[in-house]
């Protein structure tokens, strides 16, 4: 434990001179000596209206109990009119900067992009893998569900409202990204499902990236017509999987609730969906 140490030389009227050196032990904050932090005090900033991707984060939380606030000042951070970073200082603690929301702001501490946040929270709530190889593979997991949060956004957005992305997939490098990937991605969940045993990705604990594939594909069935969407969560596995993270605390107590925020911002919603598809199983 790091020590200061404090030396008072002091010169009395008499003219003699005594010294005293004292050490004691350093508080150290948590951050350096590795302890977790208290979940108290944790604020989050995202867009006003619609949860998106702070949803893994917020549910993270609502399981474990841990209080939040939802900070929507968005000019507060990124400077007016802005609604990620907009160049120039960053403003706050001496944190790294955050480049878009969510962002986390706790203890001093400043920490930006989705996986992070609800990684953090997920450490703090229990729900992070105490093993080093389930820590990686969590990150992995992480990741896909970030791909499928932009490809899912990007595909909707499109021209084509997302008919390729739900499309069965058909790898064509002539046709640049491989359309169909969704069903692909669906697939691939219900094969390493298999693999965990379930009712998680990685076996019956838990963990943050569980709440943040839920939250991608919570996502993605608001943004298509039900019926385009729903039969690929289908597969046993899958379908076990929704039922438990369905069944979490951190659902009933968000789900249905007056918390509950609308998931998607309007242009991103089933009923503007023009172009037809058949779905993919
Ligand atoms: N991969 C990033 C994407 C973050 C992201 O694009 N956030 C959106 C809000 S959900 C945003 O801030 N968009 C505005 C912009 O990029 O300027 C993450 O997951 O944190």
């Amino acid at each position: 434990m790091p020590t200061i140490t404090t030396t008072v030389t002091s010169a009395e009227a008499s003219g003699v001179v005594t010294t005293q050196t004292t050490t004691e032990a350093t508080p150290e904050p948590a951050a350096a000596s590795g302890a977790l932090p208290s979940s108290e005090g944790i604020r989050f900033l995202y867009h006003a209206g619609f949860s998106g991707r702070l949803e893994g984060a917020m549910m993270v939380c609502e399981d474990a109990g841990i209080p939040y606030t939802i900070d929507t000042d968005m000019a507060g951070y990124f400077g007016e009119g802005g609604i990620s970073w907009a160049g120039g200082k960053s403003p706050g603690d001496g944190s790294y900067p955050a480049f878009f929301t969510p962002v986390l702001f706790h203890n001093g501490f400043t920490l930006g992009n989705t996986n992070a946040v609800t990684a953090y929270v997920g450490k703090l709530a229990g729900l992070y893998p105490t093993d080093f190889e389930t820590d990686m593979a969590a990150m992995g997991m992480a990741g896909y569900a970030a791909d499928i949060w932009s490809e899912s956004y990007a595909a909707r957005s499109s021209d084509d409202k997302g008919d390729a992305f739900l499309k069965d997939c058909d790898y064509d490098y002539a046709k640049g990204k491989a359309p169909g990937r969704f069903k692909k991605f669906c697939l691939f969940f219900e094969d390493y499902l298999a693999k965990s045993g379930g009712p998680y990705f990685h076996g019956e604990a838990c963990n943050y990236s569980d709440w943040l594939v839920f939250s991608a594909l919570r996502a993605a069935k608001g943004m298509w017509p039900a019926e385009m969407v729903d039969p690929f969560f289908q597969t046993p596995k899958l379908k076990g999987f929704f039922a438990a993270m369905n069944a979490r605390k951190g659902s009933t107590a968000y789900l249905g609730t007056d918390k509950e925020m609308p998931m998607l911002y309007p242009s991103m919603l089933p009923e503007d969906y023009t172009a037809g598809t058949e779905p993919g199983f």
